[in-house]
């Protein structure tokens, strides 16, 4: 048990697995750290934790008055509890015994809203108040994570040489940490973030997909495949964990463990309320959109069991076992529909991201987003770093799709990227993620859509009006009244 004799220079309430991991994590670059939690037995573990990983300097504190005053002035707490009402009870716990520009720091993934009105409440009892989101998981947390910190810019000030510290680092473009701005910044941009994780994963499964369902690859072979890739343009966490997934035996029985996990992914509601936020703001995002559907989907197990047994005779297992693929071939350009794929993924993301910037005034920079992504949390690649060249060259390029670079990598893709996703759809293997990036792209390209026959619809129906190409203003046609006439 700890005493207040000595102050701690931050403390950290609420010790689940992320919050046992950055509080040693802070202990162990050198910031000594006063650990809480409402269940007390976490702290006595935390503190032997700390004790076996090096005698860090963690201190545990059973009662919230003696944890809030062994932390020195200004106090700084990082709260890592459940999102929702825990934090907003923890608070209150917390609060009653803080003083003028103390600040308490929400680590979890919270709806950006919830922190808005907390920072708001707290700045009238003139305390501070920061929502960051955090990356990495466990090993993040514990080593290294990427960090997304916003809301008040005193309060990042207070504690930025400990951030600066605990973030991951990544040579040439140092810790994975910036003031992100204020208000919900940074729980919106780490929302955005596991967003694009959705978006990364879902196209990563359609690769395997395609590479075990149509190139017959063995688990041995996937294996070599994402290690290889994971050498290149994709080198990134996502990847490399996936080749180790194909290398892993089942414990329990013959096989590989990937192929006994059941084919049901669950969720915990950033991916959807990314959507939500996308649609909100009218900004298509339509690969994440995807990976979630398809989270959605493989839920309803019992029924698609049940409706691949009505479509049994539907012909395609047929397609799929007697055609002749070319397996080097596929591989290389399933590397390139991937590639091509993330592309316009981030390119949603990137722009939901700055629709909502520009919404709240918040002057988010999107550049730097993408180098505190580089290292640390779960969507860490190379490819983030042409992503903030490519903000670099211009910091208000109206979509990735079109900075010179990726508009090169794409055209290069393009062949394979269209060979792949017409080899699905015809072998009857789902490739949402791929066809949605892929329409993406082709939508955005395209100088002339048939929206005019939409418009022109609802004119029609609904008088809404339309605008011409050769002339300025609203424009209404009495089109039944037309057609009519024309029928005579
Ligand atoms: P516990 O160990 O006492 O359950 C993840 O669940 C973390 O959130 C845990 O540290 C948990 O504390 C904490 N937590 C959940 N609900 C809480 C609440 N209402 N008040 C305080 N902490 C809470």
């Amino acid at each position: 048990m700890g005493s207040a004799d000595t102050l701690s220079r931050i403390g950290l309430a609420g010790l689940a697995v992320m919050g046992q991991n950055l509080a040693l994590n802070i202990a162990e670059k050198g910031f000594p750290i006063s650990v809480y939690n409402r269940t007390t037995s976490k702290v006595d573990e935390t503190v032997e934790r700390a004790r076996q990983e090096g005698n860090l300097p963690v201190r545990g504190f059973h009662d919230p008055r003696s944890f809030v005053l062994s932390i020195q002035k200004p106090r700084v707490i990082i709260v890592l509890v459940k999102a929702g009402a825990p934090v907003d009870q923890t608070i209150q716990t917390l609060s009653v015994h803080m003083e003028k520009g103390d600040c308490v720091i929400d680590g979890g993934n919270e709806w950006y809203e919830n922190t808005e009105r907390r920072e708001k409440a707290m700045s009238e009892l003139s305390l501070l108040y920061l929502g960051m989101g955090v990356s990495g998981g466990e090993e993040g947390a514990r080593h290294g994570p990427s960090l997304m910190p916003g809301g008040s810019f005193e309060a990042y000030k207070n504690i930025e040489d400990i951030l600066l510290k605990v973030a991951a680092q990544v040579p040439d473009s140092g810790p994975c940490v910036t003031y992100i701005g204020k208000g919900g910044s940074g729980n919106f941009v780490k929302m955005v973030h596991n967003g694009i994780e959705y978006g990364d994963m879902q196209l990563i499964a359609e690769a395997y997909d395609v590479l075990k369902s149509i190139g017959k690859l063995s688990n041995s072979e996937l294996h070599d495949v994402f290690a290889e890739w994971n050498q290149g343009e994709l080198l990134s966490f996502l990847i490399e964990i996936t080749a180790d997934i194909f290398s892993i035996k089942d414990d329990k029985g013959d096989g590989y463990l990937v192929d006994k996990v059941l084919d049901k992914t669950g969720m915990k509601g950033t991916g959807k309320w990314t959507v939500q936020q996308a649609a909100e703001l009218s900004v298509a995002a339509p690969t994440i959109a995807a990976s979630l559907d398809s989270r959605f989907l493989s839920g309803l197990k019992e029924e698609r069991v049940n409706a691949a047994n009505v479509f049994k005779h539907g012909g395609l297992s047929g397609i799929l076992s007697n055609q002749f693929v070319d397996k080097r071939k596929l591989i290389d350009d399933v590397r390139q529909a991937l590639y091509a794929s993330k592309i316009c993924s981030y390119a949603q993301g990137m722009n939901l991201i700055r629709a909502k910037s520009i919404e709240k005034g918040w002057d988010l920079k999107l550049g730097e987003l993408a180098r505190i992504w580089k290292g640390g949390c779960i969507i860490r690649a190379v490819f983030l770093d042409r992503i903030k060249k490519a903000y670099d060259r211009n910091p208000y390029l109206a979509n990735l799709l079109i900075d010179p670079e990726f508009s090169k990598e794409i055209l290069d893709r393009q062949a394979a990227w269209r060979r792949v996703v017409s080899l699905a759809i015809n072998s009857g293997i789902t490739t949402p993620g791929m066809c949605a990036s892929l329409a993406y792209f082709d939508t955005y390209r395209r100088g002339r859509l048939p929206a005019n026959l939409v418009q022109s619809q609802r004119d029609y129906f609904g008088a809404h009006t339309y605008e011409r190409i050769d002339a300025s203003g609203a424009f209404h046609t009495e089109w039944f009244k037309l057609a009519k006439k024309s029928k005579m």
